[in-house]
């Protein structure tokens, strides 16, 4: 075991050298020493003290406030030197246990400092103020390569430099739970790419607006977050030869409709209904028939229509801004606010029954008329197809009246699907702008920010969806760091001890797998005519107990254990949910409107459902099933980059500055593996390269040339004349295989030698002139 009196005094890099693989350590050396430890107190946190005495198994420890605990042997761990505190890669530390690296995280976040590294993932810990880590300056050093600290624009530059070096598209992950940081990390990223590749500028900056536009339509208030994200996006940047950006494309995923209608308590609808409502200047106000949020339904129905700090005023001018620059005409911004605020009008509907029936119309107030003339049809209209539904009997078709509860839902699902159509179109419009000439199509940079893991009091279809995709990726994450990289040392005939982690397909599989996945039951139920969701759970139950992955609950509920945790779902609303079926009345009385998107918007949705399905008794895919789909096909699309992980960490769940809570913080480091990457980081040869690609990439540098012909011998010489140590790499059959850190002095070299070549040219050049 590493000897600590031994190392004491020396600077850190010797030490970390010395400090090698030693994971468990024993704390033996430390109780005879009476060394500085770890003891797990009685309330579950670690606390630091010195070791007073030990008997049997059992020792005394004097805690840092004072007080003397009675700890056994068991609970305690090894502490780090003094020396370590706060080291940029956790790799970097002699003993790696849990507090160990709480504590590290801790000192590196109360100086503000909010990233570091475990290997080759970066982590984040959102500090929920503003840090000044961001400005010209230090995008500036970053490209100048004159710091080295762990940043979110130093992952966004190995990425650019990886493409521009090895041609291969590249990927920026960011995952964490919701309110971590993800969508403000992935828009730093975009940031810092944007100006490494901003050519004339102008393509960049549309990058940039784009995220103030989605945020508006695509984010909302939760009790997690002020500003969550509810739906995926990647962005994808494509750049040329060059190295400037060409264009790019943004793709985004299941946008959380039900929202729109139905609020939980102290949450918010899609920030862009407040921010049109205080910000939309008086012309528009009028022509819309606008009132405050206070006077519609949808937005009062959780006593939440501010957020604090945010002036939503303001945010809708930026909002103007960002879709000019979009180059969005004034035009279809106009149609685009008239659909919101014919969704607010909408809510406003209300239906009275008539001739004291049970049946129902809408009354004839202004709610009505305003929601009709929005939309461009008669109040007439409107009326008649929200209160009524025409059937169809063999070759004749009659009039239906509606009940009360099927007009709301009708009403409700012609506000979501006018939401969601809007909201695709917008995608559309951007990337109609940022568009990209095919002839670029090739080098790309992606940044992924999707919904964060959640799990409120009551979970519903839409967490179901978010904690699957989280799921998914967590998977990716898993399969490139530990599953990939163990594998190919072993086919590569490279000695290796394995280190375990939680490999989480067997969850995957409960979601997924035919026919007894819970996307598959979940269909099946959906297209029984007497299902309820009581006989999905049953179903559920039935089939799935054996899992240890899921859960059955009392009466509609059920739970699975997720990667970061146990949620709780609530089946109610599911089967609607995933068939979201919605009545070819409503489709075609927008096609027949006067205004120009609710026609665009039905005719898509007709054109969708003529296409042919897998099954022909499925008359249009389940959104489950869709999202599945959707979300295999990113997975495939993302292994075919290299990826850059980026880990949002979350220190507490009030979104305070300055509080680091470290349960919480404890729970997501463990969740996602975070000590097993650091164990296999320091514990492996990250850096990988066939003996060719590294013989023609630095094998100029050697000083006899002529000596060595076959890439394995140039390689090998190569790392003898920069005298990396026999223990920083293994030559494999077919690749090299490097430590962290020891391909950074190679590069540096290679870049003078060929700085100096270029000088050199200039010269000659500017001689023969
Ligand atoms: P999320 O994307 O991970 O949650 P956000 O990126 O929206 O989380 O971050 C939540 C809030 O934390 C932001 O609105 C900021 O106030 C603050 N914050 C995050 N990162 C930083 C930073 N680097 N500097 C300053 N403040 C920050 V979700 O989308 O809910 O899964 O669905
Ligand atoms: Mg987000």
């Amino acid at each position: 075991p590493y000897n600590l009196e031994a190392v004491e005094g020396k600077k850190g890099e010797d030490m970390v050298s010395d400090a090698k693989v030693e994971v468990n350590d024993n704390i033996g050396h430390f109780l005879k020493k009476k060394l500085r430890v770890w003891c797990r107190l009685s309330n579950g946190l670690w606390g630091s003290g010195t070791i007073q005495s030990t008997s049997g198994e059992e020792s005394f420890v004097s805690l840092s406030n004072g007080n003397v605990v009675k700890v056994s042997n068991n609970e305690l761990l090894p502490t780090n030197p003094e020396i370590l505190e706060g080291v940029n890669d956790l790799i970097q530390l002699s003993y790696l246990n849990e507090p160990s690296v709480l504590q590290n995280l801790k000192y590196i976040y109360s100086r503000d400092m909010i990233y570091s590294k475990a290997g080759l993932v970066l982590i984040a810990v959102n500090p929920y103020k503003d840090v000044q880590i961001y400005g010209e300056e230090f995008v500036t050093s970053y490209r100048q390569k004159a710091t080295d600290n762990p940043h979110v624009f130093a992952t966004a530059d190995t990425a650019y430099n990886e493409m521009m070096n090895d041609g291969i598209s590249q990927s920026i992950i960011i995952s964490g739970e919701s309110g971590a940081g993800k969508t403000e990390t992935a828009k730093m990223a975009m940031r810092y790419l944007a100006a490494l590749g901003g050519g004339n500028g102008r393509i960049g900056r549309k990058i940039l607006e784009t995220h103030c536009i989605l945020e508006a339509f695509g984010n909302a208030k939760t009790s997690k977050n002020d500003n969550s994200s509810r739906f995926g996006k990647l962005t994808v940047i494509y750049f040329t030869e060059t190295g400037k950006i060409s264009g790019a494309k943004i793709q985004t995923f299941l946008l959380e409709k039900s929202r729109v209608v139905q609020l939980a308590a102290g949450e918010r609808s899609y920030h862009i209904f407040y921010q049109l409502c205080v910000g939309a200047p008086p012309t528009l106000r009028e022509k819309m028939n606008l009132k405050m949020a206070s006077e519609y339904n949808y937005l009062i129905q959780s006593d939440s229509l501010v957020i604090n700090g945010v002036d939503d005023a303001k945010k809708f001018q930026k909002l103007v801004e960002a879709l000019d620059i979009v180059q969005m005409c004034k035009e279809e911004q106009e149609q685009a606010f008239a659909m919101i605020a014919a969704v607010l009008w909408l809510g406003n509907i209300s239906f009275q029954s008539i001739d004291n029936e049970h049946y129902v119309e809408a009354s004839a107030d202004e709610a009505l008329t305003s929601a009709a003339r929005l939309m461009g049809c008669t109040p007439h209209e409107l009326n008649q197809v929200l209160s009524t539904h025409r059937v169809q009997a063999g070759k004749d078709s009659f009039v239906k009246k509606l009940t009360l509860q099927q007009a709301i839902d009708s009403r409700d699902a012609l506000a979501k699907f006018i939401y969601a159509s809007l909201f695709d179109w917008l995608v559309e419009q951007i990337n109609k702008s940022l568009g990209v000439h095919k002839k670029y199509i090739g080098r790309s940079i992606s940044i992924l920010d999707i919904y964060g893991f959640e799990s409120f009091k009551k979970n519903s279809f839409e967490q179901f969806c978010i904690n699957y995709a989280n799921e998914r990726l967590q998977q990716h994450f898993n399969r490139y760091l530990f599953k990939l990289g163990q594998e190919e040392y072993g086919l590569d005939g490279i000695d290796w001890t394995k280190v375990d982690f939680e490999d989480n397909q067997e969850c995957l599989d409960l979601f997924e797998k035919k026919p007894l996945g819970i996307f598959s039951l979940l269909d099946e139920e959906s297209n029984f005519p007497n299902s309820t969701d009581f006989t999905l759970a049953n179903k559920l139950k039935q089939h799935l107990h054996s899992s240890s992955y899921f859960k059955g609950d009392r009466g509609r509920a059920f739970s699975v254990r997720h990667f970061a945790g146990e949620v709780l779902y609530d089946t109610n609303g599911f089967l609607e949910k995933n068939r979201d079926s919605l009545n070819s009345d409503l489709v075609q009385h927008l096609s027949s409107c006067n205004s120009e998107l609710p026609r665009l918007f039905a005719k898509k949705r007709i054109n969708q459902s003529l296409k042919p399905t897998i099954s022909s008794d499925t008359p249009k895919q389940s959104v489950g099933t869709n999202f599945k789909g959707q979300l295999f096909k990113l997975m495939h699309q993302l292994e075919n980059t290299k990826p850059h992980f980026i880990r949002c960490i979350k220190p507490n769940c009030k979104q305070l500055p300055d509080m680091y809570e470290e349960e919480l913080v404890l729970q997501q480091l463990r969740y996602c593996g975070i000590l097993e990457v650091v164990k296999i980081s320091r514990a492996g040869y990250p850096t990988r390269m066939t003996h060719l690609e590294f013989a023609e990439r630095y094998g100029f540098l050697l000083l006899e040339t002529n000596a060595y012909q076959d890439p394995l011998s140039i390689s090998v010489a190569v790392l003898k004349q920069f005298n990396v140590l026999p223990d920083m790499y293994r030559v494999g059959y077919t690749k090299l295989y490097l430590r962290t850190g020891q391909i950074g002095a190679l590069e540096d070299r290679r870049k003078q030698v060929l700085q100096g070549v270029i000088q050199v040219q200039k010269y000659f050049r500017g001689h023969r002139a």
